[in-house]
């Protein structure tokens, strides 16, 4: 259901999409919002149709969520290099990878980190810790919020966070999450931000003894960077020509109960995907 879905919005943008330029200098085509909604209890959301690597798309969630850190070296020890082009360096500087200009200064003190962003806005509103206990504790709550967009501390972040806000639900002991994107790189950034939120609503779910239920997807500017279009339409024909592959299934170590036990080392052994069959890699280029 997922790569139908995708490849349905992919469809979509390429079909009623404006060309529009932005920020990175590489045009995109857009559309001004998306809506969807994926049963992560009936089927786990991961693309067939390319290969993703979940590996790092699970590191990045922990890095962000469980070690509530801002610091890329923490991926960089674990072989994950895809936040490299935001990374402070030592004198506080943030470079253009090409041209090696410096896009902007920060203080040293944020040397190696992206600035205040992501798990530096969480560690910081201890959003985790009152999430789990909201749903372990409180369970009719209906202000679970968790909000990564903080107005004092986006000036002082390299990218600011990009899916930035979940509301955590519980209905007849369902765990489900509605989820917002401020911005949207389809081809790289969805398949990524789906399956990671998917995964933290399993662990989620686990350590509150709830079951697994919806996420709703909502996108504000979901885009193409124009030099993705062509794996996009590769990746177009292999759902023409074969539809999708049988979802895997997410194993997550049932021994775990707590949310910070989840083994957040290299190999990731707590979390597993089962049965993964896919089309293979498609290369898409990053916009810095
Ligand atoms: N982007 C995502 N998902 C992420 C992430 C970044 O799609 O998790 F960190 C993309 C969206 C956009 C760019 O293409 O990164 C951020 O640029 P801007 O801040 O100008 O929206």
């Amino acid at each position: 259901a997922w790569d139908k879905i995708y490849c349905n919005l992919c469809e979509n943008i390429l079909t009623n999409g404006v060309q529009v330029a932005n920020r990175t200098g590489i045009d995109t085509i857009k559309l001004p919002s998306a809506h969807f909604q994926l049963n992560v209890g009936e089927e786990f959301p991961i693309l067939t149709t390319k290969q993703l690597f979940i590996r790092q798309a699970v590191l990045e969630m922990l890095w962000i969520y469980q070690a509530q850190s801002n610091d890329v070296r923490w991926l960089q020890e674990r072989n994950v290099h895809i936040w490299d082009l935001w990374q402070i360096d030592e004198n506080g500087d943030w470079r253009d990878e090409k041209t090696g200009e410096v896009l902007k200064h920060f203080d040293p003190k944020f040397a190696n980190t992206i600035g205040t962003a992501y798990g530096y806005i969480v560690k910081r509103f201890k959003l985790m810790d009152r999430l789990i206990d909201s749903l372990k504790n409180n369970v009719n709550d209906r202000r679970r919020v968790i909000s990564l967009w903080q107005d004092e501390y986006l000036d002082t972040a390299v990218l600011p966070s990009c899916v930035w806000s979940s509301e955590w639900d519980v209905t007849n002991g369902t765990l489900n999450a509605w989820v917002h994107q401020r911005s949207c790189d389809v081809p790289l950034g969805l398949p990524f931000n789906v399956t990671q939120y998917a995964v933290l609503l399993k662990m989620l779910a686990q350590v509150t003894g709830l079951k697994a239920g919806t996420i709703d997807w909502s996108i504000k500017d979901a885009h193409i960077y124009v030099n993705q279009v062509d794996g996009i339409k590769e990746q177009l024909e292999r759902f023409h020509t074969k539809g999708d592959l049988k979802a895997p299934e997410l194993w997550l170590n049932p021994e775990i109960k707590d949310f910070y036990d989840f083994d957040s080392s290299k190999d990731i052994k707590d979390i597993k995907l089962i049965g993964y069959e896919h089309m293979g890699k498609i290369k898409f280029p990053l916009a810095q």
